[in-house]
């Protein structure tokens, strides 16, 4: 058949480095065909291109839903060039091939989630459809069309076309990465119709989550185990939240292990208003502390538990300032007053120059994450052996609880204030969770005990003498009241008992601590967390 010149067919939506690729290929001697702004937009930058109307010689119509959806077009993309009939139709009806397709997709994403009341119409018109056709046509045919999706990966493809190599596996994974593009768009698009027909109810009928790979990690929670960390795209470019997109200033690389510590600790110092300090180990809060001098409040917490805080993740929900970065780089273990204290990770929403400067002095390791809220009211995933379990994400704060007082005594304003600091704590923790907390600090803490008063005690005793006149949260209610965990909080001297209640036994709950003369309140919330 006839010798062929080579064409590229480039239609973006997103148009960085778009005049960097239409320069590239035309030095390569490529024909650039182009939809209309995207074709404007490279003569703007002083580069010929051919218009796609040129090549169908039918105009773009019905606004625009059909610009590319025509044989001139797929023909070129499709025809296989091993397949002599196939180059014989093309011959036939004038048609010529491409050998690289870019494309990107209308922004639907930001354009449903962009304005707070975007009309129904309005979404429906920012599905592409030719877009998708032109990218799965490429990617189905990629042994001879390299397909591109990614503005990053420009340079690769230049580089590519350049050096004439004939790489099976730079293509398939161009062709893995547009498919890729197109499921995660198509779900998006499926869970926003679905939203729109359900008034709103949380969940997909299909759990597929936009995800993009962010980065291979080293292993997983063992070296023997492979992992990976992608991001939800569909909270990441709105909000830019959570843990997953914190930005790294410093430090080692995150691991596996560091991203789940971190998720927990951002998750926890993220809930309270006043400035508050998180130390977190393997997932759980051991020290907790607010307070107006956030200086203060960093030492108490990491006081609450200095042998656990010790290589632990420290979260602050304010900006770390030169002062705050010189304690965290300073201050000495309190178990031996000598030591510096060692972290993995410091999470904070902002950092001040001089403050981020003194923080990366503490060590070459020390991971600096800057990281945004979570959105609330989102969709928690969990993986089992063969499925997927989903729930609401769990929101609830004392401001939404009422603590209801069930005993003869009542508590004091300020012990009611210990126990809604000691709760918002308690939903942080590993079921069975209990937190002793006094004056906006935690004392101690029980987690993951297979019973509630295996973890009582725990918290008891990390408490120590302070425990006296403290709160004590309970995550879920207790099954045992006399001879267990309740007499036992009883006889140590606390001064409430926070607990949703609802057991059984309830009434002995609050028979032993009238007996004792302590507070029982009870709060109907539950913060199981397993
Ligand atoms: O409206 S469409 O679904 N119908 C089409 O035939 C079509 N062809 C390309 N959307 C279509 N596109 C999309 O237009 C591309 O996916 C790209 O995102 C956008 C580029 O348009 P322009 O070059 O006019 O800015």
């Amino acid at each position: 058949s006839a010798p062929r010149s080579k064409q590229a067919l480039i239609s973006l939506s997103d148009k960085t480095d778009l005049a960097f690729l239409g320069k590239g290929l035309q030095e390569l001697g490529y024909t650039v065909v182009s939809t209309g702004g995207t074709a404007s937009a490279l003569e703007n930058a002083g580069l010929s291109v051919t218009k796609v109307e040129q090549l169908t010689c039918f105009p773009e119509m019905l606004d625009g839903r059909v610009k590319t959806l025509h044989p001139h077009i797929h023909g070129g993309i499709l025809a296989r060039r091993d397949q002599q009939h196939h180059m014989e139709s093309l011959d036939k009806h004038g048609i010529g091939t491409f050998d690289v397709v870019v494309v990107n997709l209308y922004p639907f994403y930001d354009k449903v989630t962009s304005a707070a009341d975007i009309e129904f119409e309005d979404g429906i018109e920012n599905v592409d459809i030719g877009g998708p056709a032109m990218i799965r046509a490429a990617a189905k045919n990629h042994k001879d069309v390299l397909v591109v999706v990614d503005s990053h990966d420009y340079p690769a493809l230049l580089e590519f076309l350049k050096s004439n190599g004939d790489d099976q596996q730079f293509r398939r994974k161009l062709a893995w990465k547009a498919f890729q593009h197109v499921a995660s768009y198509d779900s998006a698009v499926s869970e926003w119709l679905w939203r729109q027909t359900t008034g709103g109810e949380k969940f997909p009928p299909s759990l597929t989550v936009p995800l993009s790979l962010k980065s291979s990690l080293r292993y997983g929670e063992n070296p023997h185990q492979k992992a990976a960390i992608y991001v939800d795209k569909s909270l990441a470019e709105v909000n830019g939240g959570g843990i997953a997109t914190a930005i790294q200033h410093h430090g080692k690389e995150m691991s596996y292990n560091n991203y789940l510590d971190a998720d927990a600790a951002w998750n926890c110092v993220s809930e309270f208003s006043d400035p508050t300090c998180v130390v977190v180990k393997h997932t759980n809060p051991c020290g907790v502390a607010s307070r107006g001098d956030i200086l203060e409040a960093y030492r108490l917490a990491v006081k609450a538990d200095p042998v656990s805080a010790f290589g632990g993740i420290v979260a602050f929900n304010v900006e770390i300032d030169e002062k705050l970065a010189r304690e965290i780089r300073e201050f000495r273990s309190p178990v031996d007053g000598e030591t510096r204290m060692f972290y993995e990770i410091v999470v904070a929403p902002k950092y001040s120059k001089k403050g981020l400067e003194v923080l990366r002095g503490k060590s070459k390791t020390l991971r600096i994450l800057e990281a945004k809220k979570n959105e609330k009211g989102k969709l928690s995933l969990r993986q089992v052996g063969g499925g997927w379990l989903a729930q609401d994400s769990d929101d609830l704060t004392p401001a939404d609880i009422q603590f209801n007082a069930v005993s003869e005594k009542t508590p004091q304003e300020s012990e009611l204030e210990d126990a809604k600091f000691a709760w918002l704590c308690v939903k942080h923790v590993k079921s069975n969770a209990i937190v002793i907390a006094k004056n906006k600090c935690m004392l101690g803490m029980g987690s993951g005990q297979p019973n509630r008063l295996e973890s009582l005690r725990i918290a008891m005793r990390k408490s120590g003498e302070e425990v006296k006149g403290a709160a004590l949260a309970s995550d879920a209610f207790f099954p045992f009241a006399w001879n267990d965990a309740v007499e036992e909080a009883c006889q140590s001297g606390i001064a409430v008992i926070a607990e949703p209640g609802g057991s059984i036994r309830d009434q002995d709950a609050v028979e032993c601590c009238n007996n004792y003369g302590i507070s029982l309140v009870f709060t109907n919330v539950r913060h199981f967390r397993h």
